[in-house]
């Protein structure tokens, strides 16, 4: 069956499902509050650069796929909007989840299907978006929380399975009839409180393994063993898959949703705090190897350093929550300035020392920290291979290289 739906919020969730919906045949309007956005998505523009969208925005096109700056009337909604997150009470801010859903409740007709994909602590829907109903009015709401990753959203959005959360079973096997037409991974039922919680789950497995990568790194570090010939050799064990070392983590989700359960179960959620304690000491420990490998090649000139990479993560423009920021924020608090910074992805000034040019940043660094492993330094081998480079992410295939 094909359904009206509208998709609201275009970013990174929003607009490739909307996409994807439209391709599988179903009536889309995308609505986003930014009109700059919504013009030039209609103009034939799109915000940004994945695998795979270019050929679905061009067919969504072709297929008459609309977009609006308010919320149209339809049958099921679909909010995507951001998440921010307050760094210093280390929780979500729902603020815009709630207009979304607020607008949707404004115009909708009773029936409606509202869906949220945004991140979303446990309790919110409860807390925050049931109220918003008016007593007598017959809308559903239901949590179906995103899981694709950005660099392979297309590809995922195909091929992840699903969690819808709802209320009544009926509205549960509508959304997964609308899912089930681009998803083709298996699609799990259950009820909303149940999917807000294994979304955040999911990703605080994820943050405790990594800090379980890192955590032996130091202990390989103080060993002086090599921690990724350890981990090599451990994973050939079965039942073992420890995950890669680096220098913090990053990004909106897997740095941030653990907050969540520290916040609100304080008492009871120990190795979770552990693990974000050691994830966000990691550029701490970054800075701690530069100055050892700086001591032992007797180089003292800050500004001959020069960190690659301001992304959370390799070949994404997302510099949210950032290793590289991080550790910027902590050279700050050591009074240290003066470095250079340079990733090919952020093509606006974010910090200061950042050099908008690969060659003058390279020519005017002694010293390389490579943070992010864009392809772009794997493919420059031959640049770098007179410098002395310590690579957080075990990717320059040099001799004598400085890993963590
Ligand atoms: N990282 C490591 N070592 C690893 C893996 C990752 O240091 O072995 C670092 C990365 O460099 C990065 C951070 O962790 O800084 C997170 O990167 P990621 O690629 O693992 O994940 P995200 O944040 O891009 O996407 C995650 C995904 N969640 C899980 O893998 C459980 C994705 O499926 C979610 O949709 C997304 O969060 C989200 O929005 O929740």
């Amino acid at each position: 069956m094909k359904y009206r739906i509208n998709v609201v919020g275009l970013g990174y969730i929003g607009l490739p499902t909307a996409l994807i919906l439209c391709d599988s045949g179903h009536e889309v309007i995308g609505t986003d509050c930014n009109a700059q956005l919504v013009n030039e998505l209609r103009e034939n523009q799109k915000s940004f650069s994945e695998d795979g969208i270019g050929e679905l925005y061009n067919r969504a096109l072709n297929k008459s796929i609309r977009f609006e700056t308010e919320c149209v009337d339809a049958d099921v909604y679909i909010v995507a909007v951001p998440t921010p997150y307050d760094e210093v009470q280390k929780k979500i801010d729902p603020r815009y989840v709630i207009s979304a859903v607020q607008s949707v409740i404004d115009i909708c007709h009773d029936g409606s299907v509202i869906a949220i994909e945004s991140t979303i602590s446990p309790g919110t829907i409860d807390k925050h978006i049931r109220p918003l109903i008016p007593a007598g009015r017959d809308i559903e709401l239901s949590h179906v929380p995103e899981r694709i990753i950005p660099g392979r959203i297309i590809r995922e959005l195909r091929s992840n399975s699903r969690t819808i959360g709802a209320d009544r079973e009926d509205i549960a096997q509508k959304l997964k009839s609308i899912y089930g037409s681009f998803c083709e991974g298996e699609i799990v039922i259950t009820d909303i409180r149940t999917a807000e919680m294994t979304k955040v789950v999911e990703n605080t497995y994820r943050d405790i393994n990594i800090a379980f990568a890192n955590e032996l790194t130091k202990i390989c570090r103080q060993a002086d063993l090599d921690v990724y010939e350890v981990i090599r050799i451990a994973n050939k064990h079965p039942r073992v898959n420890i995950l890669t070392p680096g220098p913090g983590v990053g990004g909106h989700c897997i740095s941030v949703d653990p907050w969540f359960l520290v916040g609100e179960y304080p008492g009871l959620a120990n190795i979770i705090l552990a693990a974000r304690k050691i994830n966000d000491s990691m550029p701490e420990f970054v800075l701690e190897r530069l100055y050892t490998v700086m001591k032992e090649n007797d180089l003292f000139d800050i500004s001959r350093v020069g960190f690659y990479g301001l992304t959370y993560k390799e070949n994404v423009d997302d510099v949210r929550e950032s290793p590289t920021l991080q550790l910027i924020t902590s050279m700050k608090r050591h009074i240290a300035f003066g470095a250079n910074f340079y990733d090919p992805y952020v093509k606006k000034k974010i910090v200061d020392g950042q050099m908008m040019d690969f060659d003058e940043f390279i020519d005017r660094s002694d010293i390389i920290v490579v943070m992010v492993a864009h392809d772009q330094i794997k493919e420059s081998i031959d640049r770098i291979k007179d410098k002395i480079i310590i690579d957080t992410r075990n990717v320059i295939s040099l001799d004598n290289v400085y890993h963590l």
